[in-house]
């Protein structure tokens, strides 16, 4: 409407007028002047008193909109709230800042993308940022006021985008392939799985029945547990192993339960929980692979254990006894002993413990185990002097930036020489001086080892590659029985 017709100014409706005065095309006055009749004039000013209310709250709804101008949901339904009150076309009212509005939701939609996109290549990238429990809060949000402000000046990802006011859905996760469907929604969001363990004095006497001693050593979080659950995992689904159950005084196998619990971990993609500090624990199989059967004890010694012993000052064959690890560390059963290195310690992923940490509890082993002996040095019929191979696995090396298992076993001795070479040194001198693996000229085995690639809620995708090769590693190297013999067998071609 860009002119005013004097003579038609009873022809015009009172919105018409409305608009021209708000227009500027004409003022109330000119319009009374070139003869508004009498009834109209009430039925203008009405119209006029509306629109500046109409004005009035515009201002103040779109004050309180800029107001929550962040970058987070409530930001962008403030100006969604705006828009659906006033994004409106002639003859509503069509709000001032329309297009102000629109630019705004855009500019937060486009933050809150770029927010959630951070997010998803974090988990993908540095997924042990990202326990069940973050986890859970992600898929479950937050609303609490008091719990968002707490959120806002957190500089981590989980908690911006939290503060942010968003949440994500398992489709989410499943859909930008950060977990795979193997792990339920539940296992995602569970604790670690539960193990019954039992501590070695109540499990009965240690088994000294011709059986070969499989030894795990390494520091708190480094590994053990996984190692041994992807061992039994593979061992039970080929079909090769027989647990054996080991009766206490009481007529009890404490072990089974445990034995089931690191299988079951492997089918869900869980880790096992932490090992008790104090737990020094065995468990007896009989391996059967390749014609020959191996009966072995598989046991698990704590970290912890060794830094109590190292703290204690105590030479090993009194730290033993106060460990209860006498019996089974002081039999004359044959041994297999498996350093473990943790090889996220170089990405400072567990913080349980660090390259320091990681270092004395090696070299005190390695001493302690040297020295639990009789004689003038304590090695007399110490444990190395009872031990047919020793091996450094060095664990969580999908970790690693490749996927090429060779790559990966060069960089586990890379890490080992730039990292533990005193340690690499004592281990091969104890190789030759009690004729350790003397099938590779007295050098210690070193293999890479991963259970499958680290997901977010602390899961995993099981890969049993690695673990076979370690069951297949235990049977080449430990003494076996030849179970062949003539004849035909059901089952087997
Ligand atoms: N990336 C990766 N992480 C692993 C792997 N194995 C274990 N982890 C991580 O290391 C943590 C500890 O693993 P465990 O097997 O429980 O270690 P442990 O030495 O038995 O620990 P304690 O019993 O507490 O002494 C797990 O909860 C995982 O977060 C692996 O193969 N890859
Ligand atoms: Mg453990």
């Amino acid at each position: 409407m860009n002119e005013f017709d004097p003579l038609r100014v009873n022809s015009y409706s009172i919105i018409e007028l409305a608009d021209m005065i708000e227009g500027h095309v004409v003022t109330k006055d000119e319009i009374y002047a070139c003869g508004l009749a009498a009834p109209r004039r009430p039925q203008l000013e009405t119209e006029l008193n509306n629109r500046r209310h109409v004005i009035i709250e515009d201002e103040e709804d779109w004050a309180l909109a800029t107001r929550k101008h962040t970058t987070t949901t409530e930001g962008y339904e403030g100006y969604e709230y705006y828009l659906r009150k006033y994004d409106k076309w002639p003859p509503e009212y069509r709000g001032k800042y329309v297009a102000y509005a629109k630019a705004a939701i855009d500019d937060i939609a486009i933050k809150l993308e770029k927010l959630k996109t951070e997010l998803f290549e974090s988990m993908r990238e540095e997924p042990w940022l990202f326990k069940a429990e973050g986890v859970k809060k992600l898929l479950e949000g937050v609303s609490r006021p008091e719990e968002l402000e707490a959120l806002r000046n957190l500089p981590d990802i989980t908690s911006k985008f939290l503060a942010s006011g968003q949440k994500i859905s398992y489709e989410d996760l499943r859909n930008k392939g950060i977990i795979p469907s193997n792990i339920k929604i539940e296992n995602l969001i569970a604790e670690d799985q539960f193990l019954v363990q039992t501590n070695i004095s109540d499990l009965g006497t240690f088994p000294i029945e011709k059986r070969t001693d499989v030894y795990f050593f390494g520091v708190p979080r480094g590994g053990k547990s996984s190692v041994l659950a992807g061992i039994l995992s593979n061992m039970d689904k080929r079909g090769v192993a027989i647990y054996q159950p080991h009766w206490n005084q009481n007529d009890q196998d404490l072990v089974s339960e445990y034995y089931y619990g690191l299988i079951e971990s492997t089918r869900r993609g869980k880790f096992p929980v932490s090992t008790q500090a104090d737990s020094i624990s065995f468990m007896k199989l009989d391996l059967k692979l390749k014609k020959r059967q191996n009966l072995l004890t598989f046991v698990e010694i704590g970290g912890e254990a060794f830094e109590q012993v190292y703290e204690s000052h105590k030479r090993g064959y009194s730290a033993w006894g106060e460990l209860g690890a006498g019996s089974c560390l002081r039999s004359q059963n044959r041994k297999l002993l498996i350093f473990i290195l943790d090889y996220s310690l170089v990405k400072g992923i567990n913080n349980q413990s660090n390259e320091d940490k990681q270092r004395r509890v090696l070299n005190t082993a390695l001493q302690i185990l040297s020295t639990d002996g009789t004689g003038r040095n304590y090695s007399d019929g110490c444990t190395l002097s009872k031990v047919d191979t020793v091996a450094v696995i060095v664990t969580k090396s999908d970790l690693m930036e490749c996927t090429d298992r060779d790559q990966r076993t060069d960089i586990a001795l890379k890490y080992i020489s730039n990292n533990f070479a005193a340690f690499m040194t004592a281990l091969e001198n104890a190789c030759s001086k009690f004729g350790i693996n003397k099938a590779i000229g007295y050098k210690p085995y070193v293999m890479a080892f991963s259970l499958g690639k680290l997901l977010v809620g602390n899961t995993y995708a099981y890969d049993p590659t690695d673990s076979e090769s370690i069951v297949n590693f235990i049977s080449d190297v430990t003494a076996g029985e030849n179970t062949s013999f003539l004849g035909r067998v059901f089952g087997s071609n």
